[in-house]
């Protein structure tokens, strides 16, 4: 009964994440500009109704005097934010040190950095002396708003310790945590000099999430051989203490999209993109300018196919779509060169004096003109070297109403699991592979689509963001009740 009741009433959650929903500008006059931020995460938390949700987090600025923070503060309070401050080096050495440089290569299978061993050696004491102290303020953030019976949702991979500091300031909390990467396996988890800091601070969450089965085995088993904790069908196990592990495959609000394309503002935009690429056939690819997510490998496979099937040339295009994230991180940079050579060059050898190829844009866009390109587009490309879930692959299905287009999904993608059988699934490292199912999308027969399609878009309407929203937090308070249980035994 009260598990039912939990469930349906609305709790509050509190959800702690590295970024707010929002990123802040400060305008002039002290006041401060909010727009929402492109990612993952805040997509899938914004189709969350259920719960009385806060969110506490960076606002992604530095705001080094306490009038402005104040202001901050009070314009974030309207969108039920709540800023945890981190000053410029903080955020040197905990975001773009140990989390962007350390941990997001490692669970994306890149390894660890590779240059001169003792100088990484140094860097990863502090980097990760940083981290802690982080993760100490964004605990005492929440220490500072918790109130009883609230449940708390820690998510992703910049708060490993969050769980420890909050358990530590008041062991009754609700305290979840949920890893939106993938976390690799045991051999790889291994190589980290903190690793058992990290697992035993995660633990002291009462539930621990990932997006799959396989993502929540490889913790388990870093658990069990690292730390040489039991391992049961429920979770880790130490000194009778369980914490409870499980897959939640994240979704996407779907009816938000399917709504949208009914828009005038969308079928507005959908004209134009018609007209814009009539006679062609569409490709896309929306990503984040992110190593992991492949753009380069992708980028090389539409050349192939290009120089393969000379036929196509002039009847297809490939819109990338690339908004750009970590600009201030050497290896970001260095991707964005990168991106921009092969597509001028490919460009420059397949373009004509009226067309080219590739339209590959460095920015975000807005809600509408994503939807419209999803709808227009008949092959999307999703070829991600390692990835979490990724949400694009879904949206891009939520947008197929009549069209019925082609996924094309790296097996690295989370997503691979529950569209794998409507997707034609690849190996985004062999290029020749992706080529070739580029051709064969290109030239599918529309009975295959049409099934290959309802697939998907069965799946990606059954299984929303806030299903998954959901079942975490009602499996989160049913694992509360049933270790009350078990202590009271
Ligand atoms: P991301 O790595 O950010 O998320 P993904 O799941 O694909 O990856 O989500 C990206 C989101 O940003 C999508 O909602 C997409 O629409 C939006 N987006 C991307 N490029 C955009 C652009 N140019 N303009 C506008 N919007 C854009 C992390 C993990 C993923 C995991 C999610 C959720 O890396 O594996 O699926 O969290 O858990």
């Amino acid at each position: 009964c009260e598990k039912q009741g939990k469930r349906f009433s609305k709790q509050r959650l509190l959800v702690v994440a590295n970024r707010l929903p929002v990123s802040a500008v400060r305008m002039g006059d002290d006041s401060w500009s909010l727009e929402i931020s492109a990612g993952g995460l805040v997509s899938a938390l914004l189709g969350v109704k259920e719960f009385e949700t806060r969110w506490i987090g960076w606002a992604g600025v530095n705001v080094p005097d306490e009038v402005g923070q104040k202001a901050l503060t009070n314009a974030l309070a309207v969108k039920s934010c709540i800023p945890v401050f981190l000053d410029k080096e903080i955020v040197h050495e905990y975001y773009n040190g140990y989390c962007n440089n350390i941990l997001w290569p490692l669970f994306h299978y890149l390894g660890l950095p590779q240059e001169d061993r003792l100088a990484t050696t140094l860097t990863f004491q502090s980097q990760f002396d940083a981290y802690k102290r982080a993760n100490q303020m964004f605990a005492d953030v929440v220490n500072e708003h918790y109130e009883e019976g609230d449940i708390v949702w820690c998510h992703d991979y910049h708060l490993m310790f969050l769980p420890k500091f909050l358990k530590e300031f008041n062991s009754r909390m609700k305290v979840g945590w949920f890893l939106h990467t993938p976390f690799p396996s045991s051999e790889i988890h291994r190589t980290l000099p903190s690793r058992s800091e990290l697992l035993k601070a995660v633990l002291a969450a009462d539930l621990v999430g990932f997006h799959t089965y396989d993502y929540a085995r490889h913790f388990v088993s870093a658990c069990t051989r690292i730390l040489g904790f039991e391992g049961t069908p429920e979770g880790v196990e130490d000194q009778g203490k369980l914490t409870r592990v499980a897959a939640f495959p994240i979704g996407i609000d779907s009816d938000r999209f399917i709504r949208a394309l009914e828009l005038q503002q969308v079928q507005e935009h959908i004209k134009e993109l018609k007209k814009r690429f009539a006679g062609k056939k569409i490709m896309l690819g929306v990503d984040r300018l992110d190593m992991i997510k492949g753009i380069p490998q992708k980028i090389l496979a539409f050349e192939k196919f290009l120089e393969e099937n000379s036929s196509w040339r002039d009847q297809v295009v490939l819109l990338q779509i690339a908004v750009p994230t970590r600009t201030d991180v050497p290896e970001y940079q260095k991707l964005t060169s990168q991106v921009h050579e092969i597509v001028g060059r490919i460009n420059g050898r397949f373009g004509t004096l009226t067309a080219v190829p590739i339209h590959h844009l460095d920015r975000s866009l807005d809600f509408h003109a994503l939807c419209a390109l999803y709808a227009i587009t008949d092959v999307a490309l999703v070829t991600s070297l390692r990835d979490g879930m990724n949400l694009v692959s879904y949206e891009f299905v939520a947008c197929q109403g009549s069209k019925k287009g082609v996924l094309i999904l790296s097996e690295f993608a989370g997503a691979a699991q529950s569209l794998g059988a409507g997707a034609i699934l690849v190996n985004p490292w062999n290029i020749t592979e992706v080529a070739s199912s580029i051709s064969y999308a290109l030239n599918m027969p529309a009975d295959e689509r049409e099934k290959r399609h309802q697939h998907n878009f069965m799946h990606v309407t059954t299984h929303k963001s806030q299903d998954w929203a959901e079942m975490f937090v009602s499996e989160l308070n049913d694992t509360i009740i049933e270790n009350q249980l078990r202590k009271k035994q």
